[in-house]
């Protein structure tokens, strides 16, 4: 139009748009000149308006294309309480809490009144929730699948004689406010039955039972942003209430048994934590909700009209262990029998789609199920017969997968048997981990130990026939939201007025913490640092006191393990320690008694119930607190709590009053821990053994700041060969165990011959190696003792211990799978 000047506007704007240095220049400018330069190949110097036009409508396109999204399939999503957290997400907490006082209710305590959403187990289940939260606060596009079991992980109570008891925890009596029941959302899901091919190529799939699959969705909102992404929770549901042409007594039977036996797949989450049982409803529960998920997410996929070949650039599913790998076998049916994908193609789709987190490398935690359960209740994936070409089913990837390794490994039987998906047995046996790694385009572990081990043991072959880049490393992380900011407010608030940042910044950036390292001296802040974990621990004491009704010294050292009870993670150790403390104490003068430094142990855990050694462990716990509780010449000096009933919500009050917290399982038995990144950020100092994220820890915030224990990684296969073939009884191998033990079986905390089948675990193979790492233990205790007593130092090493905990946000963990898995990229709007 006549005018004079090239380019138009600001040429400088022009320049460093195109060279993207100017951080001045805002977003949609650059985006305009990237459209120009590229899409366009022009140059500012020859744009027209026409041209212009074009880039505008291009930078404008880009914000309607559909982006890639991730899904997170976990069987467990351990949420616990949402309003605190959906209150300050949302920067509304004062206001409420103004709002609510005004009425007559005092917000703290209408906290109180929600019950934990704890649909979940431990770690693996507290991981989810966490990443959910990350996700959304980075507004990354990740969404959780999940079943909406009606019950979620059981009630713990102890009997009488100090053992648990289970009692339903029916969560759902009350209406819960925070899902949105999508009666429009629902999938048919069929089980049993039989499938015929069609012209031998085709399947179709019918008769046997179909359930109703319904989705219930939870919002999961993010820190500091509108950002909200979902949780969608599925529920079974008898297809038709009744069969109404049914007249005859036996039918109707039928019609109300089949509507019980769907509402019951999703009725319950099993209590099992490592350890896989075979049976066919949790089997049933793992079909029904990858089916469901599969289903929706190829609905939505749907939505955007691209060809089916385009599937991975749209779409990422993370596998939370093996749990929810029959979306594999599922996926696989859909595309070549549903959506007529050639089977090379399918499984090219398929591999580029899913990724594997492995949690654990205990045997006992592998899952297997029986080739015939399989075949039985997924008839079309398992049928074994056809095995020529064009007629293949989902399951055929066993021999198609093994005929290649036989090519790269001619002859090696060995491996072959190894490496296949079929473990030979009476019964067959689907190994589900060699599944899921062969499906996925990655498998990684869980903290770098963890992943090293995976590499060298049950992926080892793995490794060999795909090469070593499929295989990495994304060590775990927690919500600094939750973890730090609502379970300790005041240290949130200390740490936010120390940094002079507004708590919004460091608890989206948490290495900002490192810059306490500056204050670490200052006296004032030792104070004040110390007064926060004072009134957590007085908080912790009135919890105590009013649950319980135990008065507890709250200038007392507070020592504190809570975790699932499994023996790998040894509270045995712990509760032996606790007697050899007391049987010292009581053999101490007067004198020497001053010098002790008093402490109080806290445990807290649950059972899986059919697991008998770990429910003996925790009436060992009960009955040795119930007599050391009661002694006169030593209560002052050492007392110990079981408390009942763990949950994430008591977690928030136990954390942030532990001055030392312990992480003590036998060296490379324990994945990660997520428990041990939640103290240390609430400046609890760590005792633990070279193990899980552990190491981690101590490399960030230097090993004299941790206190470490136990022999290494390395040495326990040798240890445990040595037990099993030379063994030296405990008398010899371990006299100050043997002492203890020996006074648990004489009946010193009563009934000796109950805790038989606990101590002979330690008498006999010792698997867990507690008479190899007792006496190191027993020191590392001592060492810590002497550090508390120099109560500026150990606040010190707290402060330093805080600082460094960067690296274990869940944020960080969240941007690792983004990046090395997912190629999904924040949703934030210009
Ligand atoms: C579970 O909570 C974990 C692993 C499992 O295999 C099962 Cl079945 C449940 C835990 C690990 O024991 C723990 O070390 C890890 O921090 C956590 O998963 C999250 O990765």
């Amino acid at each position: 139009k006549g005018q004079e000047k090239w380019p138009r506007g600001d040429e400088k704007v022009w320049k460093d748009g195109l060279r993207g240095v100017d951080k001045d220049v805002p977003e949609i400018t650059k985006s305009v000149v990237h459209h120009v330069q590229t899409s366009l190949a022009r140059q500012a110097y020859n744009l027209d308006e026409a041209g212009a036009y074009q880039a505008t409508a291009l930078s404008v396109r880009d914000n309607l294309l559909p982006t890639k999204r991730a899904y997170y399939l976990s069987l467990e999503f351990l949420m616990g309480r949402t309003l605190d957290n959906a209150l300050l997400n949302l920067g509304l907490k004062n206001k409420y809490s103004d709002g609510t006082t005004k009425l007559g209710f005092n917000l703290e305590d209408l906290l109180e009144q929600e019950r934990d959403a704890a649909l979940g187990n431990g770690g693996l289940g507290r991981l989810a929730a966490c990443y959910l939260d990350s996700s959304a606060s980075q507004e990354l596009p990740v969404w959780g699948y999940g079943l909406r079991y009606q019950y979620g992980i059981f009630q713990q109570l102890i009997g009488p004689d100090g053992s648990q008891l289970e009692a339903p925890d029916p969560w759902l009596q009350h209406d819960n406010p925070w899902e949105l029941p999508r009666a429009d959302v629902t999938y048919d899901v069929r089980f049993y039955g039989h499938s015929e091919r069609i012209d031998g190529m085709k399947a179709v799939w019918s008769g046997g039972q179909e359930v109703l699959a319904m989705a219930y969705d939870v919002m999961i909102p993010g820190y500091a942003t509108k950002n909200t992404n979902n949780l969608r929770l599925w529920e079974s549901k008898p297809k038709r209430g009744f069969d109404l042409n049914s007249f005859n007594a036996g039918d109707y039977e039928r019609a109300v048994e089949s509507s019980n036996s769907a509402a019951a797949i999703t009725s319950v989450l099993y209590p099992n934590d490592h350890t896989t049982f075979g049976k066919e409803l949790r089997l049933k529960q793992q079909y029904f909700w990858t089916a469901a998920s599969l289903n929706d997410i190829l609905r939505r996929f749907k939505n955007l009209d691209k060809p089916i070949s385009e599937f991975p650039e749209y779409v990422s599913i993370q596998l939370n262990d093996t749990h929810p790998t029959l979306a594999i076998p599922e996926l696989m049916r859909i595309l070549v029998d549903e959506e007529d994908v050639k089977w090379d193609a399918a499984w090219d789709i398929i591999t580029r789609t899913f990724f594997f987190t492995n949690h654990t490398v205990l045997p006992e935690a592998l899952e297997k199920w029986p080739v015939p359960l399989m075949q039985h209740l997924m008839r079309e994936h398992s049928d074994f017969k056809s095995m020529h070409a064009g007629n293949l089913t989902a399951f055929d990837v066993v021999s198609i997968f093994l005929q290649a390794v036989e090519k790269k490994f001619p002859g090696d039987r060995e491996r072959l048997a190894r490496m296949s998906l079929i473990e030979e047995g009476f019964p067959q046996n689907v190994r589900m981990a060699n599944l899921a790694c062969i499906g996925s385009r990655k498998v990684n572990g869980v903290a770098e130990l963890h992943s090293e081990l995976l590499k060298a043991t049950i992926m080892k072959d793995f490794v060999e026939f795909f090469g070593i880049s499929k295989f990495f490393n994304v060590t775990n992380g927690i919500t600094p939201r939750r973890w730090l900011d609502q379970c300790n407010p005041r240290l949130s608030q200390l740490i936010s007025e120390t940094l002079q940042l507004p708590k919004a910044t460091f608890l989206k950036e948490l290495s900002l913490l490192e810059g306490l390292l500056k204050h670490v001296d200052e006296p004032a802040l030792i104070k004040k640092w110390a007064a926060v974990k004072q009134s957590n621990k007085e908080r912790l004491a009135h919890y105590v006191e009013t649950t319980m009704g135990h008065k507890i010294n709250t200038q007392a050292m507070f020592d504190v393990q809570i975790k699932r009870l499994h023996e790998y993670k040894r509270q045995t150790l712990n509760i032996m320690g606790v007697i050899h403390r007391y049987l010292a104490i009581k053999a101490m003068t007067a004198e020497e008694r001053k010098k002790v430094n008093p402490k109080v142990v806290f445990f807290a855990g649950k059972a899986a119930p059919g697991y008998y050694i770990a429910k003996l462990t925790i009436r060992l716990i009960v009955n040795v607190a119930r007599i050391i509780n009661e002694d006169p010449e030593t209560k002052d000096l050492l007392s110990m709590f079981f408390l009942p009933d763990y949950s994430v919500s008591l977690a928030e009050i136990l954390i942030p009053a532990s001055d030392i917290s312990q992480h003590i399982s036998t060296a490379g038995t324990e994945a990660s821990g997520t428990s041990n990144m939640k103290f240390c950020l609430n400046g609890g100092l760590l005792l633990g053994t070279v193990d899980g994220a552990n190491i981690e820890i101590a490399e960030e915030v230097g090993e004299q700041n941790v206190f470490f224990f136990g022999h290494l990684t390395p040495a326990v296969e040798d240890l445990r060969y040595q037990h099993m073939y030379h063994p030296v009884p405990i008398e010899q191998k371990c006299p100050g165990l043997a002492k203890v033990i020996n006074e648990v079986a004489s009946g010193r905390f009563g009934d000796g011959g109950v805790y038989e089948p606990l101590l002979n675990t330690i008498r006999q193979n010792d698997y867990y190696l507690l008479t190899e790492d007792f006496d190191s233990y027993i020191q590392a205790l001592e060492l810590v003792d002497k550090a508390y007593q120099d109560r500026t130092g150990w606040i010190k090493k707290s402060i330093r211990t805080t600082a460094k905990m960067g690296k274990f946000s869940s944020d960080r963990a969240i941007q690792d799978y983004a990046q090395e898995c997912w190629n999904i990229e924040s949703n934030k709007l210009p």
